[in-house]
């Protein structure tokens, strides 16, 4: 960042000397005096002058054709950079629009902040009507991390700085900031202005953990004989990619990414224990979390994933806990050691204690996971070489895996059900966060905001690997994707439906049934209405030609990957988390 001119607003006033700024440019300011240069966000009342002169200020506005989309891209910006995605919108739907997002981000600890204009409070408070009236501030409050609202021109440097601090120290979050109409017109002293505004020193500060849990913790960890590290995506978010890197291979330690740690270390590394999960997870007798949560998605640390006897029965492992949050120890199961800091300070200060000596694990544990790991990957490797005719998830993404393969530094985007599942036990991804999802929530609806962001942060070619339902709810952004010209490649893998095309309704009525969607959709022709490339493909040759021609072009692409309508399972993976009738008719 150069240095940031503070914008002097032109006045009318009568005496020429004194120059006067406002609150839009003191909103921008301050933004840029903290190093963002981006706004993800859609105009109107009371912020489109905002955009306006955000952009001729020289940051990056870009405009979306919804706000949770803009809100998605703005939670992923905050994820891959560290620093709180923004996300602007209007008031009241506008703002409605963006809080989906601003809750999904902060379920996923990505730092981000929903900025929304907001109308007169006057008349909001004595709900007299105002046009988009809405009491935002009290309505963002339960959903995100921190809510905060600026009546004064003069307090928007410690509102934002407020808003700053509260989405990327600890752990990470949304944050809501409220600015009412009346104070993007407020004027005030340019000089004075300038001096309110505040640049926010060491944002996220380190946090030291105790040496007392360290050696804790390590000594468990040296008691085990058939350790277990479990890597989440706030290893990813940390940046501690070579000190993480360093523990597992001086450790000599197997390995679990979860779905966005992936590429943390590359997939096909020799200590990744993803392919034999199943095996590892009952078996292992010390776990250690790094930055990965015991929610749902690891079967809350027992029942019968974790070798416990019944659903909710333990499995008996003792648990280390890496995190930022004190408050995430124990909150399923207990946690033996518990680790509270930075994941970057927690792992140098685990490096630093096995330095007098570490043992690698017993060769029983490792020889018995890599047996169950080669025979996984080879009953992969033969479904993988089938080309059967209609094209099938598997055969499909074994040309997305080449690709990645072939094209590390590109980020893969992955939403859907059986699209989503497959992917992700598919494609190897070989760097630190490549791989974007639908997160904690199993979310549809990040596909395009997260694809826009993630190549306009990084410049780097991006691959949306998208079920048909999952597109849909995101789709009409591919007008910004080719509005902004940037290189993404959307594959939508279209089974004609949410899970499968194949549903009928019962009553023979003509309603299709609720999860089927127009047989045969065209998705390819979205992309060309706007002057992207659009391609229909049919066989994997079809869609490796079209796959590497986006590459190559870096022109917004859309690839209609037609797959078998038979292909899946409802709910892909997650079958038994949905409830179905026992009633029959
Ligand atoms: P996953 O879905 O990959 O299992 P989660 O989102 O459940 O991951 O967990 C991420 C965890 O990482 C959260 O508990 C969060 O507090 C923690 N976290 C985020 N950033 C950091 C950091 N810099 N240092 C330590 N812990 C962090
Ligand atoms: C905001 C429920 C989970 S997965 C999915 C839906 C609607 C779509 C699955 O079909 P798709 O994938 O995308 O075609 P595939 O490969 O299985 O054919 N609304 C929101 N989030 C979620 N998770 C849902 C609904 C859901």
């Amino acid at each position: 960042m150069g240095t940031v001119e503070p914008q002097v607003a032109t006045t009318n006033t009568s005496d020429a000397q004194s120059q006067v700024t406002d609150g839009f440019h003191l909103v921008i300011d301050a933004l840029r005096l903290n190093g963002i240069d981006t706004i993800f966000g859609l105009p109107g009342i009371p912020i489109t002058d905002l955009t306006r002169k955000a952009q001729a200020a020289g940051m990056r506005v870009i405009s979306f054709r919804h706000e949770q989309n803009a809100g998605n891209a703005a939670a992923i910006a905050g994820f891959l950079t560290q620093k709180p995605g923004i996300c602007l919108t209007v008031s009241a739907p506008g703002f409605l629009n963006g809080l989906a997002a601003l809750a999904n981000a902060t379920t996923n600890c990505f730092p981000m902040i929903l900025i929304s204009g907001s109308s007169e409070r006057e008349i909001v408070d004595l709900q007299q009507g105002d046009y988009e009236e809405m009491d935002q501030l009290a309505i963002a409050k339960p959903l995100c991390k921190a809510a905060y609202r600026v009546l004064h021109a003069e307090d928007i440097g410690v509102g934002m700085a407020r808003a700053i601090r509260a989405a990327v120290s600890g752990r990470p979050g949304g944050v809501y900031l409220d600015l009412p109409a009346k104070l993007f017109a407020q004027t005030m002293d340019a000089e004075a202005g300038k001096k309110s505004l505040i640049k926010v020193v060491d944002p996220a500060p380190k946090q030291i953990p105790a040496p007392e849990a360290v050696k804790r913790a390590v000594d468990l960890l040296r008691s085990s004989k058939k350790p277990l590290i479990i890597l989440g995506k706030g290893a990813a978010y940390a940046q501690a990619d070579a000190e993480i890197k360093s523990l597992i291979e001086k450790t000599g330690i197997p390995y679990l990414p979860m779905s966005m740690a992936k590429g943390l270390l590359p997939d096909t590394h020799a200590q990744s224990a993803a392919a034999a999960r199943s095996y590892v997870l009952p078996e292992a007798d010390v776990v250690m979390l790094v930055g990965a949560r015991l929610n749902w998605l690891l079967s809350q640390g027992k029942g019968k994933t974790w070798g416990g006897k019944d659903s909710k029965a333990w499995g008996g492992q003792k648990f280390i806990q890496i995190d930022i949050s004190p408050q995430e120890m124990d909150s399923n199961v207990r946690i033996d050691a518990p680790v509270v800091g930075d994941i970057g300070s927690c792992v140098s200060a685990f490096l630093n204690e096995i330095k007098s000596g570490w043992a690698k694990p017993p060769s029983e544990w490792l020889n018995a996971i890599n047996e169950r790991k080669n025979k996984n990957l080879a009953k992969m490797t033969e479904t993988l070489a089938k080309n059967p005719v209609p094209m099938n998830f598997h055969s499909a993404l074994n040309v997305v895996r080449d690709i990645i393969k072939a094209n590390p530094d590109a980020i893969l985007v992955n939403e859907g059900a059986n699209a989503l599942d497959f992917t992700r036990s598919i494609v190897d991804m070989y760097k630190p966060r490549k791989r974007l999802d639908v997160g904690t929530w199993g979310i549809m609806g990040i596909g395009m905001g997260f694809s826009v962001a993630a190549a306009v942060v990084s410049g780097q070619p991006v691959i949306a690997i998208e079920g048909d339902s999952a597109f849909g709810f995101s789709g009409m952004e591919v007008e910004t994707i080719c509005r902004y010209n940037l290189p993404v490649c959307v594959v939508v893998f279209n089974n004609n439906g949410v899970y499968r095309g194949t549903d009928v309704n019962p009553t023979g009525g003509p309603d299709v049934a609720p999860t089927v969607f127009v047989k045969g959709a065209r998705y390819d022709k979205l992309m060309e209405a706007f002057g992207g490339m659009g391609v229909h493909a049919t066989s994997p040759a079809e869609l490796r030609k079209a796959m590497e021609e986006a590459i190559r072009s870096k022109k917004p692409t859309l690839i209609n990957a037609v797959i078998d309508e038979t292909a899946g399972t409802e709910s892909g993976r997650i079958t038994s988390l949905n409830p179905t009738s026992a009633k029959k008719k």
